[in-house]
């Protein structure tokens, strides 16, 4: 399979100024750049490459996180590309930005270009742009925080207006490392997740707990629906059950 350089991360600073950070811009791109191919949105890369490095790619899928403010977003996006906890004073997203990080997936190369929204209301206008190219959603609340648990059922009616019917969806419980603070319960979370049928887990940004497995399973998803192999066969939910009973409950 060939592959392709991946671009370095950029911030799209705010998403109010600069015109096209939506996977719409990005997708643009992708079809005006020679030896790209673009299937469903799916970006195909057709330029051969001699590098083993992670910069390059076989496919590529834009992810978003949503959810509340605070519930942990940039720390989750943070701990997934450098390994590492934001601590200290919380600073809040301003409109939308962007990372990419490469995974290598049963030998392919997919290229994760993942956007980090900002929660707060007065932003809201700027993110739905954003939804329908996402291949995959990440929808967070915070398990310190009763109210950003009770907002998911109003972010899944937004998903559902804004975001494409086949989108990948999956529900995260973030901050599990914080048990003196927990209000809302694990089996509150599988429960809203089972009720809409999507896959759950509980994450946390600080200890690093199931992050890889939420982009990887993501990853896995995108991978096996955009190659169609009939002699693979993946389902996403269990999967994500499968490596969550394999992890107990502590799995980093
Ligand atoms: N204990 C704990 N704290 C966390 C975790 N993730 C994030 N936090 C804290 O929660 C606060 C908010 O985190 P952010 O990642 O900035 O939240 P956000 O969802 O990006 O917020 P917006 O950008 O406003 O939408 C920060 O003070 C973080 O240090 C976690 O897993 N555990
Ligand atoms: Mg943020």
């Amino acid at each position: 399979m060939s592959r392709k350089k991946a671009a370095k991360g950029k911030a799209a600073t705010s998403g109010l100024s600069t015109g096209s950070p939506s996977g719409k811009g990005a997708g643009k791109a992708a079809k005006n750049s020679p030896g790209i191919v673009q299937m469903n949105g799916v970006v195909h890369p057709s330029r051969p490459s001699i590098s083993n490095s992670s910069e390059f790619y076989d496919i590529a899928f834009k992810v978003m996180l949503v959810g509340d403010s605070g519930v942990g977003k940039t720390c989750l996006l943070v701990r997934f590309k450098d390994g590492a906890f934001l601590a200290g004073s919380f600073i809040s997203t301003v409109g939308i930005d962007f990372r990419n990080k490469v995974l290598n997936i049963d030998g392919v190369k997919v290229k994760l270009q993942i956007w980090d929204t900002a929660g707060q209301e007065r932003f809201r206008s700027v993110t739905h742009a954003y939804y329908r190219d996402a291949h995959a959603l990440l929808l967070l609340y915070d398990v310190t925080n009763k109210t950003s648990f009770d907002n998911i059922q109003a972010w899944l009616t937004e998903i559902h207006e804004y975001a494409q019917q086949d989108v990948v969806l999956m529900l995260l419980g973030n901050k599990a490392d914080a048990t003196r603070d927990r209000v809302v319960k694990r089996e509150d979370g599988e429960r809203l997740a089972k009720e809409f049928g999507v896959p759950f887990m509980e994450t946390s940004a600080r200890s690093g707990l199931n992050i890889e497995l939420a982009f990887t399973a993501a990853a896995k998803e995108l991978k096996h629906r955009s190659m169609k192999d009939p002699g693979e066969k993946f389902k996403l939910q269990e999967y994500v059950s499968n490596e969550m009973k394999g992890s107990g409950c502590c799995r980093s």
